[in-house]
This record gives C-alpha cells, structure tokens and sequence, in this order.
C-alpha cells in the first residue's frame, strides 16, 4: 500500500511504532482490559482443564472448548470483545498499522502454563521466537496482545533472552536451505495452509534449533519479567526470544503485519536475517 496514504501527524503517529518494532515488547501503561461480572465464571478451571491447551476463536469459530452451550456463547463472546479491544488499543497507538492490520486468532489461556508436559517443540517454557508450522508467515511480522486476567493477583512469568540478531546467527548460518518442491509438496499435503518461503523455513529451523537444544536452553542468559495481574503488553513475538514460565489465566490477540507497514523495516526478522545469509528470504 501507498506509503503516502498515512495520517500526517507521521511523526508522533510513529513514535509508538518505531519503539515497539525496535524493543519488541512494551508493557501497557493504565487501565487494561478487564473481565465483566458476567464474565467471572469462565474462569473457572473446569471450563480449562480439558485437552485443549487454549480455547481460540478464528474464522472458523470457537475451537478447543469444553463447555455447556452457555458458556461457550459467553466465552465467543468474552474473546470477540477481547480482539475488538485489543485492535483498537493497538490502533490507538500505532495508526499507521491501519491500513495493514491483518486480524489472527484471538485466545484464551486458562491452564497453567508449567502445568502439563507437552513435545519439545511444543514446549513454550523454552526460549524461543515464535514461527508456526502450518501457518507461513511469507515475512509478516507477529504482533500479539496478551493481558493477564488471573483473579487471584498470580503474575504471568516470562523469559526473555538474546537480541534477535544474536540468537539467528547461532541457527541461520548451519541451516539447509529447503529441499526442491518441499515447500510445494507440504503445502500439497495440506501441513502448511500456504506455500512456505525461504523465510519461513529458516525461521522455523530458529524456533526448532533453540527449543531442541537442552544446552542453549540452560545456558542461555535471558531476563525475568513478571507480568502482573490486569496487565496487558504488546509484543513481536517472531523477534522477541521469549519463554512462558507460570501463570495462568491470558486473554491473547495475534496479528499480522506485512513488511510495508514498519516504522522500522531494517528490525523486522525478516531484513535482519537477509543480512545475515545475504540471499533475499521473502
Ligand atoms: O502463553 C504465554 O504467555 C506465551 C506462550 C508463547 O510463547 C506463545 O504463545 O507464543
Ligand atoms: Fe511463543
């Protein structure tokens, strides 16, 4: 899109923006959002300890819930006044997103984050930046909205590490490139909902070198934040090294952002690793 067609005030319209894309997560000053009173009784660990790690509405609807007729009318509507919130704090700081923001799935996290075992490469305890299997990204950025609403005041435990460029440079370099046609063969087989880039292929050879590797994961210097309850914050989770310690109880919002809607494109992982390996990814 036009690179014109933004508010005027470019300026102050970009500073949220720039800081975001440069620091990657930023913790929401003032009031949050906040569960009604209605709301309440989806808290309840019977609705969440089902096998579903999250409840998630998308496109296709409600997915990975366990409960009655009513609560789940409740909780669709809990996650759709959720990503509607989440959209609209996030335009209010970065309007130049506007006219690229691209609505992913919205999520509720009621379990325990150190709660059950799950694969390695599932396993978000470890650090790592987020790249998804099934989904290619083709160098969009991953924007997500997370807000704590445990009731019981419990922080949401984090891990953050390395800089982006430092932790790619450990995985990209020793990295295959794909094989011919795998990209067009995965998607033939229906594992990934669309053609897989060089991009996605080195991103996820990221996410699955660092999470497979029991020494990096130990070694790994990487600081504490504790997220406490009401608190919402921001946060590229494809740049951002991050691991989820405790908790339970987040509402999340994921989005989408194409490369022509960065204040700062030179921090997108995708410029960053194209500087890295000098072939162009995307
Ligand atoms: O649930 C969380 O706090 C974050 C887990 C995580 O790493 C992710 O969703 O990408
Ligand atoms: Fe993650």
């Amino acid at each position: 899109m036009d690179q014109t067609a933004h508010h005027p005030a470019d300026d102050t319209d970009d500073r949220f923006a720039r800081r975001l894309e440069r620091e990657g997560l930023i913790v929401l000053p003032g009031a949050s959002f906040a569960l009604r009173a209605e709301e309440q009784s989806l808290l309840d660990p019977a609705l969440g300890d089902g096998r579903a790690k999250n409840v998630s509405l998308g496109p296709g609807g409600l997915r990975g819930a366990q409960a009655d007729a009513a609560a789940t009318a409740r909780l669709e509507a809990l996650l759709a006044r959720y990503g509607a919130w989440a959209r609209q704090t996030l335009l209010d700081l970065a309007p130049r997103y506007g006219p690229y923001l691209e609505m992913g799935r919205t999520s509720f996290r009621p379990r325990a984050v150190d709660g059950a075992a799950v694969s390695p490469r599932k396993d978000d305890r470890r650090l790592h930046v987020d790249a998804f299997a099934s989904q290619p990204t083709g160098g969009r950025r991953i924007l997500r909205v997370f807000t704590n609403i445990n009731p019981d005041g419990e922080a949401r435990h984090w891990r953050v590490g390395e800089r982006f460029e430092d932790h790619a440079r450990r995985w990209a370099t020793r990295q295959r490139g794909p094989l011919p046609f795998e990209a067009e063969l995965l998607q033939a087989l229906g594992i990934t909902r669309s053609r897989r880039t060089p991009y996605d292929f080195l991103m996820l050879a990221i996410h699955d070198g660092a999470k497979l590797d029991p020494a990096y994961q130990s070694a790994a210097r990487a600081r504490d934040i504790l997220f406490p309850a009401g608190a919402s914050w921001i946060v590229y989770t494809d740049s951002v090294v991050h691991a989820a310690m405790a908790g339970r109880h987040a509402l999340e919002q994921t989005f989408y952002l194409p490369l022509e809607a960065m204040a700062e494109p030179a921090a997108a992982p995708a410029r960053i690793l194209e500087r890295i390996t000098g072939r162009a990814l995307v």
